[in-house]
């Protein structure tokens, strides 16, 4: 307010007013840098920070200075501005070269204070989820056995999810893949097997194919979690035969555990594969006996299988006379139960670091 007053005055009636306004401040900043300039020419080490905090700090001198110049004549402010900003990084300079004669620069001052024999502090290391893990020891066993990996959308169709797979809408296999539905043809898919129909469309026989992934379901109990990772595998040529597909799934089962794993076929239900099969391995946790976690049956589920349905083939265009298939459908997490002992699903996901990092 006061320097509006003096500008107008300076203006209309008293210009010697606003000119000497505008010295008095170019003398403050002058009169400053000579101050500084002499305090710090005569500074010991221990006057540097209170030198620094009183001249250049965020409520020093200066900047206070450079407030000001906000109420200086509008014509005078770059240049006053220029020049206090000028002082400023020239007493900035000489701080610095201060700081360095005197033998208090940067950490100079705090090396004394350090413990360079201190053992370093460890960084954590991160690491693969169990279930990475084993998805990528899967794929790489049946890589091993010649089949390519392809993968698919979790958001799919429900034609791709259930149609083209033989399971029209209100047939009964679908109360088993209830899902979470993004409209009422898109839903997140409930199994990795949409990919034998998409694989199928693209490509012409013979194929020998996995498809890793998520799926997603309405489940949740101690062997069911309501998103989990399935590989699907298929494979079509001339004359493959139900021993085909269990000499495959033996050698897999073979190589994932031990050659001597106790597995069961047990005849199932799938509408797209028939005959269909669902596998079971020897329960780890009881070694046979039952316990919680295979329901006192001594097994566990680990997939679904069997011979691609030749009402399938029709739906892709191949001819069912001349080509046959297996397919199968791993779980993931229900595998890497079996290989680490793991006697509940859900512990995969609560995101505990001390359940996670023993992996
Ligand atoms: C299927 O999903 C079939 N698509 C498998 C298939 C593929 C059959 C190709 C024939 C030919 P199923 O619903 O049984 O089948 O699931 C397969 C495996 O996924 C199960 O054996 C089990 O290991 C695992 N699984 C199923 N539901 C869950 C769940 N909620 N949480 C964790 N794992 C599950």
């Amino acid at each position: 307010m006061d320097t509006l007053k003096l500008e107008t005055a300076g203006r209309g009636l008293a210009p010697s007013l606003a000119v000497k306004t505008k010295c008095v401040m170019e003398d403050e900043i002058l009169r400053l840098k000579g101050e500084a300039t002499a305090a710090l020419g005569e500074a010991g080490k221990e006057d540097l920070e209170p030198f620094r905090v009183k001249y250049l700090g965020r409520k020093g001198l200066f900047t206070s200075v450079m407030r000001q110049l906000g109420s200086a004549p509008a014509a005078d402010r770059p240049r006053l501005g220029k020049l206090a900003n000028d002082i400023k990084q020239e007493l900035t300079q000489a701080f610095a070269a201060r700081q360095e004669e005197l033998g208090a620069g940067r950490g100079q001052g705090t090396a004394t204070r350090l413990d360079l024999s201190l053992p370093g502090r460890v960084l954590p290391r991160g690491r693969l989820h169990p279930v990475t893990q084993v998805m990528a020891e899967v794929c790489a066993i049946f890589e091993g056995l010649g089949f390519t990996v392809a993968e698919g959308p979790d958001v799919e169709t429900d034609f791709y999810n259930f149609e083209a797979l033989n399971i029209p809408p209100h047939h009964p296999a679908r109360d088993m893949h209830d899902t979470f539905y993004v409209s009422d043809a898109l839903l997140l898919r409930t199994h990795t097997s949409p990919m034998q129909i998409r694989a199928m469309e693209r490509e012409q026989p013979p194929l020998r194919m996995i498809a890793p992934g998520k799926v997603y379901r309405c489940d949740s109990d101690i062997t069911h979690t309501p998103m989990f990772h399935q590989v699907e595998g298929f494979l079509v040529d001339r004359q493959v035969s139900f021993a085909d597909l269990k000499g495959v799934l033996s050698v897999f089962i073979a190589r994932m555990f031990d050659a001597d794993t106790a597995i069961r076929f047990r005849p199932s239900f799938f509408p797209f594969t028939e005959p269909s099969a669902e596998v079971d391995i020897g329960c780890v946790m009881c070694g046979g006996k039952g316990c919680r976690v295979c329901k006192q049956t001594g097994w566990l589920e680990i997939l679904g299988a069997g011979l691609i349905d030749p009402a399938v083939f029709a739906k892709v265009g191949y001819d069912p006379e001349a080509y046959s298939g297996f397919a199968f459908g791993l779980g993931i997490e229900r595998i890497a139960m079996l290989k680490y002992g793991i006697n509940d699903i859900r512990l995969y996901y609560e995101n505990d670091l001390r359940f996670l990092s023993q992996f």
